[in-house]
């Protein structure tokens, strides 16, 4: 029988060409593995890591990492979902978020998912839709298209939509209105339940342990200020750090400088309480990476 560790490196399955595919291979290069041009071949090897990316369609992912072809795999949320798929969700990556909603013509007085009983759902995600429909007891006709189904109710094939929506550009486009939500989704990163050697295991704690420094940096911003001596703890007060701010004195009699991280949602609100108790010349700075 084949096992997973006749492929010695951890075999990684990354969408091919699509809405996931760059920002999965920043985000692999932003935590440090560097790989050939992945341009030429479907199967790239990671330069410095016992890595290789194998690169596929997103529909296939699921289903590879589950069979143990691939050992982890960067994909929509929805189609692990949509697929039932035996794997192992390890984390969400805060990028490819889109929820799967349901949405009808506008001005046909649908209003609420149980307007629809008897109707046509028009949908690429039969699974997700009819568990939906199933849950509140509603029977409906579901109708899968494997794309464009946003002009199934202009072409009469159905009365409503179940598809994927972002910025609602699209559902506006045609004439469409969200009636409810079905799925909420992000990208995320799967494992398969196969059993895997020590050191494969290993390497995945490492990837997580780094996708998290990864996230962490991107929330967070280093900023320096300088400020009254007699003010460091009011200012200490403001900084909700995670350590202790660095505070170095300055040649000016009675100054220091004051060095730290914040975490960037708080951003605004510090700056502006830290003016306020007396700190000048406040500068911020972007993050690269941290070990937290
Ligand atoms: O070729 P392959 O099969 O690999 O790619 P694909 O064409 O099936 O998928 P792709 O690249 O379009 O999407 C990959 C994944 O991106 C999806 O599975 C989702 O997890 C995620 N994602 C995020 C989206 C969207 N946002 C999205 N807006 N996938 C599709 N859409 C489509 C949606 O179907 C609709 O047609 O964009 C349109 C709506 O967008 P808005 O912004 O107008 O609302
Ligand atoms: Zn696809």
């Amino acid at each position: 029988m084949r096992t997973l560790d006749s492929n010695t490196s951890l075999r990684i399955a990354v969408q091919k060409s699509g809405r996931l595919t760059d920002k999965t291979l920043n985000l692999l290069e932003g935590i440090g593995l560097k790989f050939d041009d992945y341009k030429r071949s479907l199967l790239v090897k990671c330069l410095n890591f016992d890595v290789e990316l194998l690169l596929i369609r997103d529909d296939d992912i699921p289903e590879y990492v589950e069979d143990g072809v691939c050992d982890l795999g960067f994909v929509g949320g929805n189609t692990v979902a949509e697929d039932e798929a035996d794997v192992t969700i390890l984390r969400g990556l805060n990028y490819g978020v889109c929820r799967l909603s349901i949405a009808v013509p506008k001005n046909e007085n649908i209003n609420k998912p149980e307007d629809l009983a008897g109707k046509k759902i028009a949908t690429s995600y039969p699974v997700l839709t009819r568990k939906f429909f199933e849950s509140k007891g509603i029977d409906v006709n579901i109708v899968t298209l494997s794309g464009s189904v946003e002009i199934a109710p202009r072409l009469e094939i159905a009365d409503a939509i179940s598809d994927l929506v972002s910025t609602g550009g699209t559902l506006k486009a045609n004439g469409l209105i969200e009636i409810d939500k079905i799925f909420d989704s992000e990208t995320q990163l799967i494992q398969t339940n196969k059993p895997l050697s020590e050191g494969k295991q290993q390497l995945i704690e490492k990837i997580l342990q780094r996708i998290e420094g990864h996230k962490k940096a991107a929330e967070s911003r280093y900023i320096m200020m300088n400020a009254p001596q007699e003010s460091v703890p009011e200012i200490k007060k403001i900084i909700p750090s995670l350590k202790s701010p660095t505070v170095m004195p300055l040649a000016d009699n009675g100054m220091v400088a004051i060095h730290t991280v914040i975490p960037l949602s708080t951003f605004w609100d510090v700056m502006e309480n830290l003016k306020e108790a007396g700190a000048t010349g406040i500068v911020m700075l972007p993050i690269e990476s941290m070990i937290v």
